[in-house]
């Protein structure tokens, strides 16, 4: 059966569209650099296009083609392009829309790295950059610039979980005549489509929620258009920054279970921030579920559901937050999200901490911002572990 017949979470199981001649029910790892051409004529053919024949795995490979035709399915985009980190993915989009003396418009909180690299490498070559929120429309207005090549957003953004209305921002990117980029690590094409809100390409750390099992890291790419998708191609294949077969195989197995285990943590989440809400030892709560969020009704027409991710402050600042990190027993403190286990970090010291002070009191990432990624073990079981640890603040 077609896959474009299918729903969504029967798409996780049937889409990429490989057919095994032994009639394997998953893709093989096909762990081969390279491909045997049937005959010369064939190789070039390969290489010029006629045929689309394996030619070499940094360019291509079937386990990791199956993944690529999946997400990009999943996503509604002409096609994927599977990296072997969401870092490949954000430096191949980088390398693939910024020249010399090009700016961009990037949101204040995107993952820390992902603001890091453009601030110490790609302004050495001249590139200048423009951080802003992303939720504010005038400011990303009045940032244009005629050297102006990309407009590049997270919602909800990391670890702030501020929303970007997708829609406005494709609509004044477009207007000035340069691609919108979303990164959607944090929903995951089950809870928000940002190619379907006018996105021109979305990316993903596919060793978040796509992936989901904390065991691989692995990025993925996807264009709308075939345009977009032959320019950012041609930059992961020169720069080298591939997936490997296995690490495809196992992110295609742990992306079959996306919308239960979504379904199952979201639950969760939606039961965690009311509980942190109300309890008296807690300064605020960010979650895209809480009617407290200020941009509730955003997250409800743009995203299907308000996800797993939230971040909240312990009275008292870094002190309590530090005496709740050490503290718990279920969760595990450490970074990453999108898993099957709760985890809880500290963004300032942690994944945000390469950026200045100033950047990060501008970007809103206080020094007792606590983010919690929530899992899908029982929902009781995460709120006792919390609530003891808050017994000792
Ligand atoms: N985009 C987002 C939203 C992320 O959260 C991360 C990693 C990346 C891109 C980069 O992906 P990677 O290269 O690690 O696959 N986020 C992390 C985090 O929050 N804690 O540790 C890594």
């Amino acid at each position: 059966m077609s896959s474009e017949k299918l729903r969504f979470d029967s798409k996780l199981i049937h889409s990429g569209g490989f057919e095994d001649a032994l009639g394997s029910a998953t893709t093989p790892i096909y762990q081969s650099s390279t491909f045997k051409f049937k005959s010369a004529d064939h190789g070039a053919q390969c290489f010029s296009g006629e045929s689309d024949g394996y030619i070499y795995t940094r360019i291509s490979n079937p386990t990791i083609r199956e993944l690529e035709n999946t997400v990009a399915d999943l996503e509604n985009g002409f096609g994927g392009i599977a990296t072997s980190s969401g870092m490949g993915a954000i430096n191949t989009m980088y390398m693939a829309y910024l020249e010399q003396g090009a700016h961009i418009i990037s949101h204040e909180a995107v993952y820390g790295p992902a603001r890091v690299v453009l601030e110490n490498f790609w302004t050495k070559f001249g590139v200048e950059c423009t951080f802003l929120d992303t939720a504010d429309l005038n400011a990303v207005k009045a940032a244009l610039q005629p050297n102006t090549r990309l407009l590049y957003t997270e919602t909800p953004a990391n670890p702030t979980i501020g929303i970007s209305d997708l829609k406005a921002l494709a609509d004044i990117a477009h207007n000035a005549g340069i691609p919108l980029v979303v990164d959607n690590t944090f929903c995951s094409p089950y809870l928000q489509k940002p190619l379907d809100l006018g996105a021109d390409v979305v990316l993903h750390s596919m060793t978040k929620f796509i992936n989901g099992h904390a065991d691989i890291v692995a990025g993925m790419l996807v264009a709308k258009k075939e345009e977009d998708y032959n320019k950012l191609r041609t930059v992961m294949v020169n720069l080298g920054c591939n997936m490997d077969p296995l690490q495809a195989f196992q992110t295609r197995r742990g992306l079959k279970t996306l919308a239960i285990r979504i379904d199952r943590a979201q639950e969760n989440a939606i039961k965690i921030a009311e509980y942190l809400e109300q309890h008296p030892k807690i300064e605020w709560v960010k979650y895209p579920g809480l009617k407290s969020h200020p941009q509730y009704d955003l997250a409800q027409q743009q995203m299907s559901g308000p996800g797993a991710m939230m971040s909240f402050e312990v009275k008292g600042g870094i002190g309590s937050g530090k005496i709740l990190m050490d503290n718990v027993k279920l969760a595990l403190l450490a970074v990453s999200l999108g898993g099957i286990e709760t985890l809880i970090q500290h963004p300032a010291s942690m994944t945000h901490s390469k950026m200045t002070s100033e950047s990060k009191k501008i970007a809103g990432i206080t020094d007792g911002l606590v983010r919690l990624a929530v899992g899908i073990e029982n929902v009781e079981d995460i709120i006792n572990d919390l609530d003891q640890a808050l017994a000792k603040v």
